[in-house]
């Protein structure tokens, strides 16, 4: 379980953590007709900042908007709602969960006509892989279970049931011994993470997959793409291959959970020589710089709560 924090904000108020309950018949439980976030809380040098709230609370509604759920707050009030929790918890640092789903109602498949629920609940989350994947690199096998393609469901909304593929792929990599499970799409080309968007190094040039590839489009992906342009590098957003994965440089996640974590083997292929590759380490102290020195440059990306 999570660790326990003092209040979650649930349908426009608080409530003690252990009274935030709901019927076990609620349609979200039994058919998965639920969209989330994952955010960040970072303690900068200028106190407590959310990291890309609004990217965060923008890409929730566009979820909602795809799976026809209404959201009664505007996008401003949402993001003091998230603000506001962090707040009542008294917490510097911590992750951020909003989730929206269908409610007590019709048992039918188009829940339309039932109620959309909206909480949001903080606590404290440390390296998601380990700090050991954070520190020296993640083990990662390619899943046997492919990607869901974008003509099957729409792998832009980050949507409750659609983590069913990336549970099975996660549960068969860590039973496999990896940390972690690297997914293909449907064509067999590179996707994503169970949790996280991919990255590959090769020749000092820096690859990640499209959005056509069913991935999410992740704010993490995004904000490295800008520090590590910033930084001189040149990003190409191309389609990758198995291959191009086992003899890259370099290999990293990224992701809200994940932030900047560097892979070091896939399928017992050493990535590069073993051992967390000089860019990845470069992107990811920028990337630790930006979300606690608030400097000017990045002040954009951080919401102070
Ligand atoms: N792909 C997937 C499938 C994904 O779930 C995430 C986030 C990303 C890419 C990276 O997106 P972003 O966080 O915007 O950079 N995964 C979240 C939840 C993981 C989990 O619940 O477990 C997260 O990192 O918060």
């Amino acid at each position: 379980m999570p660790e326990k924090t003092k209040k979650i904000w649930m349908n426009g108020k608080f409530v003690d953590w252990d009274e935030a309950k709901v019927h076990v018949l609620v349609h979200g439980l039994h058919y998965g007709s639920g969209v989330f976030e994952g955010i960040r809380c970072y303690k900068t040098v200028k106190g407590p900042a959310v990291f890309r709230l609004r990217e965060h609370v923008k890409r929730f509604f566009s979820s909602a908007k795809i799976y026809f759920m209404e959201i009664p707050y505007s996008l401003d009030e949402f993001m003091e709602i998230i603000k506001e929790t962090v707040r009542v918890n008294e917490l510097e640092e911590c992750y951020i969960r909003p989730l929206a789903f269908k409610g007590l109602g019709g048992m039918s498949l188009d829940p339309s006509s039932n109620p959309t629920e909206v909480i949001v609940a903080v606590w404290p989350w440390g390296a998601y892989l380990g700090e050991e994947a954070f520190e020296k690199g993640a083990t990662c096998t390619i899943s046997s279970w492919v990607r869901i393609s974008n003509a099957m469901l729409p792998m832009e909304a980050k949507a409750s049931g659609q983590y069913l593929n990336s549970i099975l792929a996660s549960m068969e990599a860590h039973r496999r011994g990896f940390t972690e499970a690297i997914m293909l799409d449907s064509r067999g080309l590179v996707s994503e993470g169970t949790g996280e968007n991919i990255f590959v190094v090769a020749n000092e040039v820096i690859y990640t997959p499209p959005l056509e590839a069913s991935i999410l489009h992740g704010v993490t992906r995004d904000s490295v793409i800008e520090i590590a342009e910033n930084l001189g590098f040149n990003v190409v957003e191309k389609n990758l291959t198995r291959s191009e994965l086992f003899t890259a440089d370099e290999v990293f996640f990224t992701g809200t959970a994940a932030e900047i974590t560097p892979i070091v083997e896939i399928d017992h292929r050493k990535v590069g020589n073993g051992k967390v590759g000089e860019v990845t380490k470069k992107l990811r102290n920028e990337f630790l710089r930006v979300i606690r020195e608030a400097d000017e440059k990045y002040r954009k990306w951080l919401a102070f709560v």
